[in-house]
Order: C-alpha cells, then sequence, then structure tokens
C-alpha cells in the first residue's frame, strides 16, 4: 500500500509539474483528490491493512492529499493571478482622455426675470411672500373691492373649481392673507402664478405677475412713483424714461398706467410700440380704503401704495420676445439662449 501511495504521489507530482491551464490543474485535483478519486480509492483500502501499519499509512495518505492540495492552489493562484495582471497590461485606460461632455440645463427665462424682480425689490427691504394658487372667491374679488357684480369681474376672466373657489386671476389675494396676519408696516412682494382663460399672441391661460405692497404712516403717490422709477431703471437701465397715465382698477384710488420709452426703437415709433414710443408696463396705484377696511386697518392712520405686473411681458420686452407662447412650448432652441 505503502509503494501504491508513492507511486501516486509521484505520478500526480508528474502531471502538476507538465499541467499549464487552470482546466488542466482542476482535472488532476478532480482525478486524485476528488469523492471517487485515486486517492480516496486506494485509502479505503486502509480498512484492511494491520493495526501497526494504519497510522503510519494514514498519516502518508494525509500527508499526500495535503501536499497535492497546496500545489495545485497555488498553481490556480497563479495562474488567476498571472491572468489579471496580462488583461490589466492589455485593457489599459487613457487618464488624460477627455470625460464625455455633461448637459446642463437653464433657469427658464420667466424664472430669472421673477428671481431679477423679487432681487431688486429686496434690496429695498420687501419681503417675498407666496400663497394658493387655488383661492377662495371672497379673497380674490369681495375683499378686493371687486363684489359680484363689478364689471372688473369681466377683465379678469376666471376659471371657477366651484361657486366660492377659484384659480386666482391675481396674486392680490396673497396681499389681504398677510394684512389679515400682520399690522402695519407691511412691505411685501407676491410672486407667482395666475390663470384666466385668455389665449392669443400676448395672453396664456396661465402667467406670472410680482404684485407689490407698501402700508405705512403717510404713504404718498410721491413713494409710489420714487420706487418704481427704481425698480423699472434697475430692471432697463438707468437711463430709462417713464411716464405715470392715470388709470383705473377697484382696489386702488388714484390708480396709474406706467409706460417705459420704447426699448426697440427708443420713443421714435415702431412695430413694438404701435408707433407711441411708449409701452405700458405696469399698473399700480394708492389702495383704495375699502380694501384697508376689509382687514381692518385704521384708514385714519395709515396709507398704502400697491403694484402690479407681468412677469412674461418684462421678459419679452428685456429679451426682445414678441410672441408669448414660446415661453410655454418647452423648445429647446428657445430655451437654450437664456
Ligand atoms: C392689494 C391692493 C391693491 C395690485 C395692482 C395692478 C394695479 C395692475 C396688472 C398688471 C399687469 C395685472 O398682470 S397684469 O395683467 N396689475 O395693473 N395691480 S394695482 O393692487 C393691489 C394689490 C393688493 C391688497
Amino acid at each position: 500500500m505503502k509503494e501504491a501511495l508513492e507511486d501516486l504521489r509521484r505520478k500526480a507530482d508528474d502531471e502538476i509539474r507538465s499541467a499549464k491551464t487552470g482546466e488542466e490543474f482542476i482535472s488532476i485535483k478532480t482525478r486524485y483528490l476528488g469523492r471517487k478519486g485515486l486517492l480516496t480509492s486506494l485509502l479505503r483500502g486502509l480498512k484492511d491493512v494491520t493495526p501497526e501499519e494504519k497510522p503510519v499509512l494514514g498519516k502518508l495518505s494525509n500527508d499526500i492529499k495535503k501536499s497535492l492540495l497546496e500545489k495545485i492552489e497555488k498553481a490556480l493562484e497563479d495562474i488567476t493571478s498571472s491572468e489579471k495582471h496580462s488583461s490589466l497590461s492589455k485593457d489599459r485606460i487613457d487618464v488624460t482622455l477627455p470625460g464625455r461632455g455633461v448637459r446642463c440645463g437653464k433657469i427658464h427665462p420667466v424664472t430669472r426675470v421673477e428671481r431679477e424682480i423679487c432681487d431688486i425689490f429686496s434690496t429695498l427691504g420687501f419681503s417675498v411672500v407666496e400663497g394658493p394658487e387655488v383661492e377662495l372667491t371672497y379673497y380674490n374679488f369681495e375683499a378686493l373691492n371687486i363684489p359680484g357684480d363689478h364689471p372688473a369681474r369681466d377683465i379678469h376672466d376666471t376659471f371657477y373649481v366651484t361657486d366660492n373657489v377659484a384659480l386666482r386671476t391675481h396674486t392680490s389675494p396673497v396681499q389681504i392673507r398677510t394684512m389679515e396676519k400682520q399690522s402695519p408696516p407691511v412691505r411685501i412682494i407676491s410672486p407667482g402664478k395666475v390663470y384666466r382663460p385668455d389665449s392669443d399672441i400676448s395672453h396664456t391661460p396661465m402667467f406670472h405677475q410680482v404684485e407689490g405692497l407698501l402700508v405705512d404712516e403717510n404713504i404718498t403717490f410721491g413713494n409710489l412713483k420714487g420706487t418704481l422709477t427704481f425698480f423699472l431703471r434697475q430692471m432697463f437701465g438707468s437711463g430709462t424714461l417713464l411716464r405715470f397715465r392715470p388709470s383705473f382698477f377697484p382696489f386702488t384710488e388714484p390708480s396709474a398706467e406706467v409706460d417705459i420709452q420704447c426699448v426697440m426703437c427708443r420713443g421714435a415709433g415702431c412695430r413694438v410700440c404701435g408707433h407711441s414710443g411708449w409701452i405700458e408696463i405696469l399698473g399700480c396705484g394708492m389702495v383704495d380704503p375699502e380694501v384697508f377696511k376689509t382687514v381692518n386697518y385704521d384708514t385714519e392712520k395709515i396709507s398704502g401704495f400697491a403694484f402690479g405686473l407681468g412677469v412674461e411681458r418684462i421678459a419679452m420686452l428685456k429679451y426682445g420676445i414678441s410672441d408669448i407662447r414660446l415661453f410655454f412650448e418647452n423648445d429647446r432652441k428657445f430655451l437654450e439662449q437664456f
């Protein structure tokens, strides 16, 4: 049995020495050491040897098994690491190659202009306040001195949700809600989406407004003019000429519309300004005392001014865009220009 074991060791060692590939080593391992392998079959003969020989032969066969296993495992390890090495040296990565470009989104022009407007008023101490787009008709109309039968309800054509709930037609409800919570002084602007069922070259059913409200003691039309002149010159350039024209809004008295000199023709007259040299840019006025009464402000002590503007309109003038619908078509060729 001893000779048979020694003979097996020699043969296996010879085969290990001449094997090259991983498959060959695995096959040697199975053939000698597997469950039905040569060494395993030889070991079955151990039961027939004398008790004196048993420990000697047992030890010898264990040594052979251990030494064969070690040699095969070592050879397999060497093969794996040399395969890894050769694949690493083949698949070289050139770290100096330029990476793939990352496409970066841009801020929408309406958002940019809205932020610019808010930034200018922030420097004057106005806080930005937002409110719900689905609004009680009380806050959208009645609290702003627009009763049910008022002709102004026609201008503010409305998407109704129920009899007393609608999509807000302006952001003025935010100012009413703020005054209900806070006593004067108030100095806020409210940017946001508003909704009116209109659609043509200069109207979309949803557009953006920024409205402003300032309430304190001794506030005059002079404060309103100074504030809006500062704002429009920041927005359109320090040399911008403006004019205030009398107008009417149910929530302000007196009321005015503000024009700037046409940004396209500088007043000479062109298609954009309807050959008048002037462009209407915003509406404003002194808050009507009726509005203050609905929020229990003392009209003997305080006064205030308010204004409202359409953000798309400002963006169109600033960037020379002639159709408001372009803002909402999501055309990348249009949006990438800003
Ligand atoms: C309160 C009191 C008064 C807000 C005002 C305008 C004039 C105005 C239009 C501009 C273009 C709406 O987007 S637009 O169509 N707005 O002309 N808005 S005064 O007056 C207020 C607001 C809130 C409590």
